[in-house]
C-alpha cells in the first residue's frame, strides 16, 4: 500500500462511535461481532489517522445511567480522546431506540413525549459541547408515520419548528457555541419520514426563529435512496451557506438504508462528490468534518470493521487526487472553459426595464446554437479514463 493515501488529522475524518461500533445486527439476524469500547474505538482511530468521533448520547452514556455513572463514563472517554489526539466534532440525540419514540420525538402527539425528547435533547447538547463538540446533528428517525390519518402533517412541521426554535433558544441561553445539522431521509424505520430531502430541509430552516444557527447534514445514502443526486443537494446546501455537516458513504438507488463503505457504489458519483468538497475546479473548499456514517458488511469481523475504515479514508483520499488531477487537466480545463459573451452578460445579471427592452429585442440564431455539439461525451469520458487510471 503507497504512504500517499495514508490519512492524518490534517484530512478531517470523522467516525460515528455507531459506525465502527456496528455489531452487525439487522432486522433478520442478530449481532454477529463484539460490541466495542468507545475508548477503544478511540484509540484505534487515533491509530488509523482519524481527526475525530462522533457520538450519540446513548452511545457512550447507557439510557438511563445514574449521574455518577454518566460522569464517569464521560471522563475515562474524554482522556481516551485526549491520549489518542481525537476530537469529537460532532455530537447527537439518540431520539429512535427506546419505545416511548415509536411513533416519534419531537413530533409524537402526546406532549410528554414530546417533552422527553426535549429534555433528553439538552441533556445531549451539555454532553457534546462537554466534549467538545461544535455541531449538533438531527436525525428524526422516528419523525414519521405508516398510517397517515393520525395526525396532520401540518402538526408535524409546526411541532419540529416550535422543538428547533425551544432548542436554538436553550444553546444560546447556555452561551454555548454550537450549531445545529438537520440531516433529512425519505423513510426507513418509518413508512415516511417528514423532512424527506435536504432540499424539504433547506426550506423548513428559513422558517426558524434563529435560522442562522441552523443547516443541514445530507447523508449520501439517504438522497440516493430517493434517487436524488447527492451532488446536487450538497451544492445547493454549500451555495445557500448551509452544509454545516455531511454524512458520507454509500448506497444504491432505491434500497434500504445501505450506508455502505464510501464509494464501494458508484464511484464516479464519489468521485464529483470529492470534488465538489475540495473544491478542485476552483470553487470554495468545505472545511469542516469528511465524516463516516457507514458500517462495515455483516460478513465482516473487527479487523474488517478496520479494513472498512481505512477503506472509507483511502477512497476519500484517492478520489481526490484524481479530481484534482481532472481539473488540472489542459483538455478539461479547455472543455469547460466559462463561456463569455461581454455584451450580453451583463444585460442578464438584474432586471431593468432597459435591460428588458434589449433583451427583447436581441436576434439570438436559436437554431444555429441548438445545432451546436457541447463536447460532453468527451468531458464525460475524459472524467472516466481519469477515474479508470488511463489518464
Ligand atoms: C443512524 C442513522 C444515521 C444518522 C445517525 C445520527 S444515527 O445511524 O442511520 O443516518 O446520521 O443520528
Ligand atoms: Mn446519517
Ligand atoms: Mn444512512
Amino acid at each position: 500500500m503507497s504512504d500517499l493515501y495514508a490519512p492524518t488529522p490534517e484530512d478531517r475524518f470523522t467516525f460515528g462511535l455507531w459506525t465502527v461500533g456496528n455489531p452487525g445486527r439487522d432486522p433478520f439476524g442478530a449481532a454477529v461481532r463484539p460490541s466495542l469500547d468507545p475508548c477503544d474505538i478511540v484509540r484505534k482511530l487515533g491509530e488509523l489517522g482519524a481527526y475525530g468521533v462522533n457520538l450519540h448520547d446513548n452511545d457512550l452514556v447507557p439510557f438511563g445511567a445514574s449521574l455518577a455513572d454518566r460522569d464517569r463514563i464521560v471522563s475515562g472517554f474524554r482522556s481516551a480522546c485526549e491520549e489518542s489526539g481525537i476530537k469529537v466534532p460532532m455530537a447527537t440525540t439518540n431520539l429512535f431506540s427506546h419505545p416511548i419514540f415509536k411513533d416519534g420525538a419531537f413530533t409524537a402527539n402526546d406532549p410528554e413525549v414530546r417533552a422527553f425528547a426535549l429534555q433528553k435533547t439538552m441533556q445531549g447538547i451539555d454532553l457534546g459541547v462537554e466534549l467538545g463538540a461544535e455541531t449538533y446533528v438531527f436525525w428524526g428517525g422516528r419523525e414519521g408515520t405508516e398510517v397517515e390519518a393520525c395526525r396532520d402533517p401540518r402538526s408535524a412541521i409546526q411541532r419540529i419548528r416550535e422543538a428547533m426554535n425551544f432548542l436554538c433558544e436553550y444553546v444560546r441561553d447556555q452561551g454555548y457555541a454550537l450549531k445545529f445539522a438537520l440531516e433529512a431521509k425519505p423513510n426507513e424505520p418509518r413508512g415516511d419520514i417528514y423532512f424527506p430531502t435536504t432540499g424539504h430541509m433547506l426550506h423548513f430552516i428559513e422558517t426558524l426563529e434563529n435560522s442562522e444557527m441552523v443547516g443541514v447534514n445530507p447523508e449520501v445514502a439517504h438522497e440516493t435512496m430517493a434517487g436524488l443526486s447527492f451532488v446536487h443537494g450538497v451544492g445547493q446546501a454549500m451555495e445557500a451557506g448551509k452544509l454545516f455537516h455531511i454524512d458520507l458513504n454509500s448506497q444504491k438507488i432505491g434500497r434500504y438504508d445501505q450506508d455502505f463503505r464510501f464509494g464501494a457504489e458508484d464511484p464516479k458519483q464519489a468521485f464529483l462528490l470529492v470534488r465538489l468538497l475540495e473544491g478542485t475546479s476552483g470553487t470554495p473548499r468545505w472545511e469542516g468534518s469528511r465524516h463516516f456514517d457507514a458500517h462495515a458488511y455483516r460478513t465482516e469481523d473487527v479487523d474488517g470493521v478496520w479494513d472498512f475504515a481505512r477503506g472509507c479514508m483511502r477512497t476519500y483520499k484517492i478520489l481526490k487526487e484524481k479530481a484534482q488531477a481532472f481539473d488540472a487537466d489542459p483538455e478539461v480545463r479547455e472543455l469547460i472553459a466559462d463561456m463569455k459573451n461581454p455584451d450580453i452578460d451583463g444585460l442578464l445579471s438584474s432586471y431593468s426595464a432597459d435591460n428588458a427592452q434589449r433583451i427583447k429585442s436581441l436576434e439570438i440564431d436559436a437554431d444555429a446554437i441548438g445545432a451546436r455539439g457541447l463536447r460532453w461525451e468527451r468531458l464525460d469520458q475524459i472524467l472516466m479514463e481519469h477515474l479508470l487510471g488511463a489518464r
